[in-house]
């Protein structure tokens, strides 16, 4: 179990997919983080980030414009508050170039992580994804050191036509699978706290934002769920993040906030 401690507010967000289809999710994206330079303690970004990542080496030698500025809006951020990455299931192969590029910190998850709201469990949330056995599978195959390592090395539009092979391939997927299975495992979930002796858990993955009351053995727990970003296609657009303070503990937060101007917002002209 990793452990971490992380004092003060803390901004945490997960799935924004960031890709070169997606400008106005980009946008809604980088007005957050100027919110978050001015009003976080720090911001954690806990997964698919990107909506597909295919190597550090992509973006740090010639990145497409829309990776550029992606890149560039992270490493304004990082430059202002401490940002933590973690990974996803799209965003796995994100390594420690990247990290060090943006100025960033790379955390394995899940972590445990100390806060100023009391020890929280963060992760992506696909690890607890175990009654998609299917998925299990690919991501024990993916996660293979060796296969990384060969995956790596070959040559970028190769990597690229892969990984849109298995974007495609998993879309097929998703349609034979029922939806149940493609949400976390209560077992798997109660296990995860029990191990890391946490009452709070905060994931993403599962684009099913909700706040969960659960019975953790006679004791209150909680499951926070990240909302997905889409600002291009989906109507309404939809977009979110937890805050984690002493003050109010852990709020599940829309985006852009209801009223503009409001306690923990800014309006939407603040990028610098
Ligand atoms: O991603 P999403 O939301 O569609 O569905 C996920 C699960 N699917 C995935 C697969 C990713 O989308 C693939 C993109 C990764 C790109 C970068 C890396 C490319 C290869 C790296 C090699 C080291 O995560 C989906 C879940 C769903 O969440 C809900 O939880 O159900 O799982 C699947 O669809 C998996 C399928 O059931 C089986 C595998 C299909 C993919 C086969 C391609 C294999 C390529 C391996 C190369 C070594
Ligand atoms: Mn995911």
């Amino acid at each position: 179990m990793n452990k971490a401690a992380l004092p003060g507010d803390l901004w945490i967000a997960s799935d924004i997919h960031l890709g070169a289809a997606v400008p106005q999710t980009s946008r809604a994206f980088y007005d957050f983080l100027a919110c978050a330079r001015t009003q976080a303690r720090a911001l954690i970004l806990c997964g698919d980030i990107f909506d597909a990542w295919i190597g550090d080496d992509h973006a740090l030698r010639n990145p497409p414009a829309w990776l550029d500025q992606a890149l560039r809006e992270l490493r304004q951020t990082a430059q202002a508050i401490p940002v933590w990455l973690i990974c996803g299931n799209r965003d796995f192969l994100m390594g420690a170039a990247l990290a060090q590029a943006l100025g960033a910190r790379l955390v394995a998850a899940p972590v445990r992580l100390d806060t100023d709201a009391g020890p929280i469990l963060l992760a992506h949330g696909d690890e607890y994804c175990t009654d998609d056995t299917a998925y299990q599978r690919f991501r024990r195959v993916v996660h293979t050191p060796w296969i990384q390592t060969v995956f790596l090395a070959l040559p970028l539009a190769l990597r690229r036509a892969v990984a849109d092979w298995a974007r495609q391939r998993s879309r097929q997927a998703r349609r034979g699978k029922p939806m149940q299975i493609m949400d976390v495992n209560a077992g798997a979930v109660a296990q995860a706290l029990r191990s890391a002796d946490c009452n709070v858990m905060i994931h993403g993955h599962t684009h099913r934002p909700a706040v969960h009351e659960l019975d953790l053995d006679g004791r209150a727990a909680r499951r926070y769920v990240l909302p997905d970003w889409e600002f291009d296609h989906a109507q309404p657009p939809r977009g979110g993040w937890i805050s984690v303070s002493a003050a109010q503990g852990v709020q599940l937060h829309p985006w852009p906030p209801l009223q503009p101007g409001t306690s923990v917002c800014c309006s939407a002209d603040t990028r610098t």
